[in-house]
């Protein structure tokens, strides 16, 4: 058996990491995830450590699911792969494309696999511009996003995201990519309120499309809320207006659903609990509760029966797309969604106390705001509460209270100042009340560090 210092030792020196700085973890050391069991994972020396984040924002069901365990054994032992090229297809691919069609918003009813949120996006961004070269507007390519928004690492998911830090690295974004701000009221909205700023951030997807011109603008792509951005959930009317906008210039609507979607926020899908119509949508995390790489397109009306009525082939498509077992797993996952009612679980009783829980921080010294949707939330750290103003960057708050939190026994992701959660939807009062308990303890060490 492999020990804590060897693994470390190994890791340092043959494994890198995603968004990592190398030299400064060779120092560190990496922490060793060895088990999970329900909301708690436990590390190589033993620490039980509760899982704030479900992972990245997908363990949607916990560590300890074994309907999803037998799903994978079963499908393993009959077909472990086969692909969906040349004609053919497996029954769990078929049966999970199905199975998402359903729960999908109307008319999002084909769908297309892939092993990833960003290949997802990328998918639809070639997508896109078929689309447009079908329908004789070959100029209709460029691809708007906005600022703080994540969607994935691939050059193009790459360009799409917001987060400036991940560009230059990589000459990105590549051409054809621009984008507005985000429709973030707490750090941004100034004087205005939630409402006023809503209908001016949307509006500034309008002044872009005006100024790059409609006839080139091909797609629109934002998630409902946005995740790694800092848990940014629009204030009312913004959405409303992105899809007037949307439609007003004839712009496709992509939702990037990776973080929102399978009962995040409290319904299948972000779109619904927004009421938002997208011709595209992403999905991948929370579709298999992270027990297996999968991720999925669901196309449109509009783009599908272009796409369809093509007569062409066309020319995209990964060796494990809709891989058997990950849809086997996947397909399981919507099952338990279902029968055990965790959508509308989330979107219940356990949401407004999670609410509650965040709220009962409010009355800590550093806390600006919290605010959550179904069961994704965060707490703005702050300076000074009235203004809305946040500590110098330099001083890095967020990352001094997220090692607090760990300390502490409790993964909370820290985006800038913002602590943020997203716990699995499976989790309990008791477990909500353990993960504030100790978010406050790793507040109050954080602004003793302060002084
Ligand atoms: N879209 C959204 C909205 C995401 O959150 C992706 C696309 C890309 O998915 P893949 O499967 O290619 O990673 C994501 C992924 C974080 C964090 O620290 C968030 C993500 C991934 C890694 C870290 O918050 N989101």
């Amino acid at each position: 058996m492999t020990g804590t210092q060897e693994w470390q030792a190994l890791d340092a020196r043959h494994h890198l990491h995603p968004f990592t700085n190398h030299g400064e973890l060779a120092q560190k050391g990496s922490r060793i995830i060895v088990k999970g069991e329900g909301c708690y994972l436990i590390d190589s020396e033993g620490r039980r450590i509760i899982d704030g984040m479900a992972g990245l924002w997908c363990v949607n069901l916990g560590y300890s699911e074994h309907r999803l365990v037998e799903a994978a054994t079963r499908q393993m032992a009959v077909l472990p792969y086969y692909n969906t090229f040349f004609q053919c297809a497996t029954p769990p691919a078929i049966e999970l494309a199905a199975a998402i069609a359903e729960v999908t918003p109307a008319g999002l009813d084909r769908i297309f696999f892939t092993n990833s949120g960003s290949e997802a996006n990328d998918t639809a961004i070639k997508l896109v511009w078929f689309y447009w070269n079908l329908m004789g507007q070959p100029e209709k390519k460029i691809m708007i996003s906005r600022e703080f928004g994540y969607h994935g690492v691939t050059l193009a998911a790459a360009s799409l995201s917001g987060q400036w830090p991940m560009h230059p690295q990589h000459d990105l974004p590549l051409a054809r990519f621009t984008h507005v701000g985000a429709p973030y009221w707490y750090g941004q909205g100034g004087e205005l309120s939630p409402e006023a700023f809503a209908l001016q951030a949307a509006g500034e997807l309008e002044a872009k499309i005006l100024a790059l011109g409609p006839e080139r603008v091909g797609a629109f792509i934002g998630e409902p809320i946005q995740g790694s951005g800092g848990v940014i959930i629009p204030p009312p009317g913004y959405w409303a207006e992105i899809q007037r906008i949307c439609r007003k210039y004839d712009v496709l609507l992509i939702a990037d659903e990776v973080i929102c979607g399978f009962g995040r926020t409290g319904r299948w899908f972000g779109s619904d609990t927004f009421a938002i119509q997208p011709d595209l949508m992403t999905m991948a995390k929370g579709l298999s509760s992270g027990y297996q790489p999968i991720a999925a397109l669901a196309i449109g009306p509009r783009v599908g029966e272009a796409l369809v009525g093509s007569g062409q082939e066309w020319f995209h498509g990964y060796t494990y797309s809709g891989h058997p077992v990950a849809a086997a797993v996947a397909l399981a996952t919507i099952r338990v969604l279902r029968d055990d009612r965790l959508i509308e679980r989330a979107n219940g009783p356990i949401s407004r106390y999670f609410a509650d829980a965040l709220a009962s921080l409010a009355d800590h010294p550093l806390v600006g705001e919290t605010r959550s949707c179904g069961l994704i939330g965060a707490v703005e750290l702050v300076e000074d509460q009235a203004a809305r103003r946040h500590f110098a960057p330099a001083r890095k708050v967020g990352l001094m209270c997220r090692d607090h939190c760990i300390e502490q026994g409790l993964v909370m992701r820290a985006i800038r100042d913002i602590m943020v959660l997203s716990p699995p939807l499976i989790i309990t009062e008791a477990e909500i009340d353990e993960i504030v308990t100790k978010a406050r303890a790793a507040f109050d060490l954080t602004l003793r560090d302060l002084g």
